[in-house]
């Protein structure tokens, strides 16, 4: 009965208008679908998301190539799953197959196992003791690559401390609305647009924005009675060239950038910051945690791509104290618990994140729940965002009527 009968994979479209792939996986008695999401700042060491060839290549390949191998086989065997999709694509990097095409079918798997069993998504991963819901994280303001004319760094957001996920996901959307606000005071002849996330996008200077993100938080709040935090991710790497930060108004070397970062963490109280460095820069990282990490969560996306040897060097260099989570960074779901796992036994906090480019798929809410990930960074506004952020609010529900 928990045999896989049938397997199909579909084009579809991600929230930037790319395609990209969704799969089922049948068995007799359930199936279970998931499709992959793309980034626009990769990390260099992600494995590839599609073959060169293109999706419809990728699609081809496997349905000729992959979806047979997988009849017959079991999909209560998650491991055994994931590493026959990792032999089948026979490359280190998923350049064959691709990430995109592995990690739908394999979360798809996963999905279909915890619906032949009876379970949500999140009981069946994290057991009876996954009860902790995550803090959202999600950006109210951005630039970079995820919108033209906004800041150098890509994401300012909120981070809501509330007893309850629903509550924290009430009150950075509030953020959200006070920073529409008080940009539409500030620019009143100006035209103010999103980013790919749904970040607000305006023509400003890095600090001014995060002053303005700041004082939104701050004023949320005051009212909501919880504390509700600035958050940066500074997607570095994408400022990295030839040895200097690149800011609009002007580069900076290495120490000069940990300076910064450290004055930004100290006057705006920042409670995270991501990618504050080049993706290879261990040792600047290490720099920078020494003299931050205990007033803040420094996380490395790019950094770490989410591979458990990458985070195992940071771990052992003292790089960072937090490591984001994107299951398409490693294209399996065994590859990410393996991850977190090292990550949470280190005592390294797990944030797991959506894509620049998303699709309504809703499974990451189910795996910041499963195991136990501090926050789970979704943006705050948009359909494709939304769908994980009140599949967390349904699954908080589940959760509280569960211990009665
Ligand atoms: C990031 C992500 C998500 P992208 O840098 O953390 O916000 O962006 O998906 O473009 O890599
Ligand atoms: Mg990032």
């Amino acid at each position: 009965m928990t045999q896989i009968t049938e397997v199909a994979i579909r084009k579809i479209l991600d929230s930037r208008g790319n395609p990209t792939v969704e799969v089922d996986i049948y068995t007799q008695s359930g199936f279970g679908t998931a499709s992959a999401p793309s980034g626009a700042s990769t990390g260099a060491n992600e494995v590839t998301a599609f073959p060169t060839k293109g999706v419809d290549f990728a699609i081809q390949n496997f349905q000729e190539n992959v979806a047979p191998k997988l009849i017959d086989m079991d999909v209560i065997e998650q491991e055994e799953i994931d590493s026959i999709l990792v032999e089948l694509d026979g490359s280190d990097n998923f350049s064959n197959m691709g990430g995109n095409v592995s990690v739908a079918t394999s979360l798809a798997n996963a999905k279909a196992a915890a619906f032949v069993l009876g379970l949500p998504l999140y009981h069946y991963l994290g057991g009876a003791f996954a009860k902790r819901t995550p803090y959202p994280l999600g950006n109210v303001l951005g630039g970079g690559k995820h919108a033209v004319g906004g800041t150098d760094i890509q994401e300012y957001s909120a981070i809501a401390l509330g007893k309850t996920a629903k509550e924290s996901i009430f009150a950075n959307a509030q953020v959200h609305a006070h920073v529409k606000k008080r940009l539409k005071d500030k620019f009143p002849d100006s035209a103010i647009g999103k980013g790919d996330e749904g970040a607000w996008v305006a023509k400003m200077d890095n600090e001014e924005a995060l002053e303005l993100v700041a004082d939104a938080c701050k004023e949320v709040s005051d009212t909501a009675g919880f504390s509700i935090r600035p958050c940066l991710d500074i997607a570095a790497s994408e400022l990295f060239k030839d040895g200097y930060y690149h800011y609009k108004n002007g580069k900076l070397n290495t120490e000069d950038q940990i300076e910064f970062v450290t004055h930004l963490i100290d006057n705006y109280e920042l409670n995270l910051v991501e990618d504050p460095l080049d993706q290879e820069d261990f040792e600047g990282y290490s720099k920078l945690t020494k003299a931050v990490g205990s007033k803040c969560t420094i996380v490395g996306d790019d950094l770490f791509v989410t591979d458990v040897n990458r985070l195992k060097n940071g771990i052992q260099m003292g790089a960072t104290n937090a490591v984001l989570i994107k299951p398409n960074q490693v294209g399996t779901l065994t590859r990410t618990i393996e991850t977190i796992k090292v990550a949470h036994e280190n005592g390294y906090k797990t944030v797991v994140s959506h894509r620049s480019g998303e699709t309504t798929d809703s499974t990451i809410a189910h795996l910041a729940v499963a195991f136990g990930c501090h926050a789970i960074k979704t943006g705050v506004v948009g359909g494709e965002r939304t769908a994980k952020l009140n599949e967390l609010i349904r699954i908080e529900e589940e959760i509280i009527q569960s211990e009665g």
